[in-house]
């Protein structure tokens, strides 16, 4: 909570309930195209704004993984935004593309941990995570510090172009600065997610599903299991299930599904129910009302505080992160330095 907290106080302000980014030296109206572009974690990160930039700015989005966008030669049109995520702030196909987009006359923006990295040199304007390098390999805190300061953007974007009314802003300001004391009653409720954690050392496979933001929160849950406890894992757009890995459920597979109770949680709940008419193992991270929604149907729940849809994912990233630390310790792997990973991929 404290780390989130920090991140949000330099950009929220809870007395006049706005957000404000730094002086930018371009005007944000006149930017009309977003690129986000990142690797790992940070691409999920970066898929997650796609959807808030898009819903609440009104603003067309193109997010890619950078080791693909690198070598593309993407078409992009003079005084667009080029934003790049990551952590460290060094990983060389992040860099490669963040040059290239330079070549291209983009305004280039970076999220970054490290103020004095290799992007953050190279960038018209830094935005920057204030929860410090992560202690082990797999970015954990930077993603969930990634997310907040993705949404305040995605706010001075939207206001920006007008797209955002001040009463709308000024509840997503209050539910963004709940979000730390939202947090803290997430970790509350650790215990059950080492319980949960601990059965699943045996699986062989994992589906984690979502649908919207929680898409890329399934994506990036499944890549935190894989990365920590060696599990097989997988990640799907809830509604693209039944055109392939649906062949995958039996009783034997956990389906981890990522479903607030939002808009959309109607058509997830239907591929919920998809998945237990076929026998698989549902493990419900939701809020009371989507809990109530599958009454003694799903092996486990996760049950998260009822908070503003768009700052769930920000919130859910906890619990996902945790299950698989959880596991990993559980499984006895080395969660600080998992094998074959590196902090930061510079070659
Ligand atoms: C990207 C990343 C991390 C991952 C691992 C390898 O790093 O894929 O997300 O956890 O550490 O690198 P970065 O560009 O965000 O520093």
């Amino acid at each position: 909570p404290a780390v989130i907290g920090d991140t949000l106080s330099t950009f929220v302000n809870p007395a006049t309930r706005t957000v404000a980014l730094q002086d930018l030296p371009f005007d944000l109206a006149e930017v009309s195209r977003v690129t986000i572009v990142a690797c790992g974690t940070s691409f999920h990160s970066a898929l997650v704004a796609k959807y808030w930039f898009e819903k609440l700015a009104r603003i067309s989005v193109e997010v890619d993984i950078a080791s693909e966008f690198r070598y593309r030669a993407a078409e992009l049109p003079e005084g667009g935004l080029a934003l790049f995520i990551s952590q460290s702030g060094e990983t060389a196909d992040t860099l490669a593309a963040l040059r290239y987009a330079k070549s291209q006359k983009q305004h280039v923006a970076v999220l970054v941990n490290q103020p004095e990295s290799s992007m953050a040199r190279e960038a018209d304007v830094m935005l920057q995570t204030l929860c410090g390098p992560e202690i082990g390999v797999a970015s954990t805190k930077a993603f969930t510090a990634q997310l907040a300061v993705l949404a305040c953007f995605a706010i001075a974007v939207a206001r920006a172009r007008g797209k955002i009314d001040t009463q709308r802003e000024a509840e997503l300001a209050t539910a963004l600065a709940e979000v730390p004391s939202r947090i803290a009653e997430v970790l509350a409720d650790e215990e059950a997610i080492e319980a949960l954690g601990k059965s699943l050392i045996d699986a062989r496979d994992v589906l984690y599903l979502g649908r919207g933001t929680s898409y890329p929160l399934a994506l990036e849950g499944a890549l935190k299991l894989k990365e920590l406890s060696y599990i097989h894992a997988e990640g799907y757009a809830a509604g693209e299930m039944k055109h392939g890995p649906i062949a995958l459920i039996d009783d034997q597979m956990p389906v981890i599904v990522v479903a607030p109770h939002d808009e959309l949680f109607e058509k997830t709940a239907s591929n919920v129910q998809e998945v237990l008419a076929r026998g698989g193992k549902v493990i419900m991270m939701s809020d009371a009302a989507g809990i109530a929604a599958f009454p003694g149907k799903t092996l486990a729940t996760i049950r998260l505080p009822d908070c503003d849809p768009f700052v769930a994912p920000i919130l859910y990233s906890i619990p996902l992160q945790l299950l698989a630390y959880h596991t990993a310790v559980h499984k006895g792997t080395d969660v600080d330095q998992p094998r074959n990973l590196a902090k930061s991929v510079t070659v």
